[in-house]
């Protein structure tokens, strides 16, 4: 399987966040692509190739105009208002106040297109979403070409980023541009496979009233776990898209046997959609050493999750998302893909 990767993504590093009250250095860091890159290359999973540069306008696809231009803006002006560190929101639209002024201040506007303050910008960033995207959009097109499978090795994530927000280290929903991206090439239907340790929030808002693009989402039950707004079971689908959308909250210590229990729920309902491709939004998170997460997965259940994955019998792309424990991301990643491979 060929590996898509951009260099650009490590310009996107040096970010804190806000964990419990305290600013923290930042989870997602450049090592985790670097390490899982290495990965690739130490398993010779196949190429390791670099991104074409995709028009934007394949992201106005599945989001707001207006935000995806906002994106490149958001450092420049930050800079330019005198701030520096890391360019992020404290102040939201939430019920009450209105959500339909765009501001012109930038710390608000930043607040304005987001959902929490976990989308944080340096100067590299812009050019790092850019570079993802172009990854997604890179290794589409060689499913779309013949391959029965391809790995973007996308840099930041994207599955928590909406139609006209971002959020939770995502900014462009790499995982929902390339879904868009195959309907526009001439598939009838896509599935999207997230098995993310948190729920893909982004992603199902985008397709929640899309008959023709089916999203499955396996993660920590949002009672309990961020996102914390979306992702329960009986969110279904909206309108036309009603029964197209499926959540499978599960919770703080789940281990790999009920997991996977959802997992083969989750691949049967992708056979009965019968689309022209998956898409999976992947996600290593859910291993037990994860530093932000309460799943249990250990490294030997991966290989066995891209086994079942291969079982559908679709062309598959995999779009990185999330996992943080840095030591193990390559070897549990790379085990999905090799998983697949093997089956
Ligand atoms: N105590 C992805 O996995 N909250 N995003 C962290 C740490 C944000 C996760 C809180 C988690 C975002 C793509
Ligand atoms: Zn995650």
């Amino acid at each position: 399987m060929k590996t898509v990767f951009s260099p650009l993504h490590a310009g996107h590093s040096g970010q804190v966040e806000l964990v419990a009250g305290a600013i923290v250095p930042g989870f997602e860091k450049p090592s985790r692509a670097e390490i899982i890159k290495a990965r690739v290359e130490a398993v010779k999973l196949g190429p390791i190739i670099e991104p074409q540069s995709h028009d934007l306008a394949a992201a106005k696809r599945v989001h707001d105009a207006a935000y995806i231009d906002f994106l490149p803006t958001v450092w420049p002006e930050w800079e330019a208002a005198g701030h520096g560190g890391s360019a992020m929101a404290f102040t939201w639209p939430t019920r009450g106040l209105r959500g339909d002024v765009e501001p012109k201040a930038i710390e608000a506007r930043i607040g304005y297109y987001s959902f929490d303050a976990g989308a944080t910008f340096v100067k590299g960033t812009w050019d790092a979403i850019k570079s993802s995207f172009d990854v997604a959009l890179t290794a589409a097109r060689l499913v779309k070409e013949g391959q029965n499978a391809a790995f973007a090795l996308c840099r930041p994530p994207g599955h928590h980023a909406g139609a006209a927000f971002m959020g939770g280290y995502c900014f462009i929903n790499n995982a929902a541009v390339a879904a868009q991206w195959f309907r526009d090439q001439g598939a009838a239907r896509v599935a999207i496979l997230d098995v993310d340790y948190h729920h893909g929030n982004g992603t199902q808002e985008i397709f929640y009233s899309r008959p023709d693009v089916q999203v499955l989402n396996l993660h920590g039950d949002p009672r309990t776990e961020y996102p914390f707004f979306l992702g329960h079971a009986d969110e279904k689908g909206a309108g036309a898209g009603e029964g197209f959308n499926h959540n499978y909250p599960m919770p703080f210590g789940t281990g790999f046997e009920a997991w996977s229990r959802s997992l083969d729920d989750a691949c049967g309902k992708v056979v009965a959609y019968a689309p022209d491709v998956l898409v999976v939004s992947l996600g290593v998170d859910t291993f037990e050493k994860d530093p932000i997460s309460h799943f249990k997965l250990v490294s030997e259940d991966y290989p066995k999750i891209g086994r079942r994955i291969a079982k559908i019998g679709l062309p598959t792309l995999f779009v990185m998302e999330g996992g943080y424990a840095v030591e193990e991301i390559g070897i549990n990643a790379v085990g999905v893909l090799t998983g697949f491979e093997g089956a």
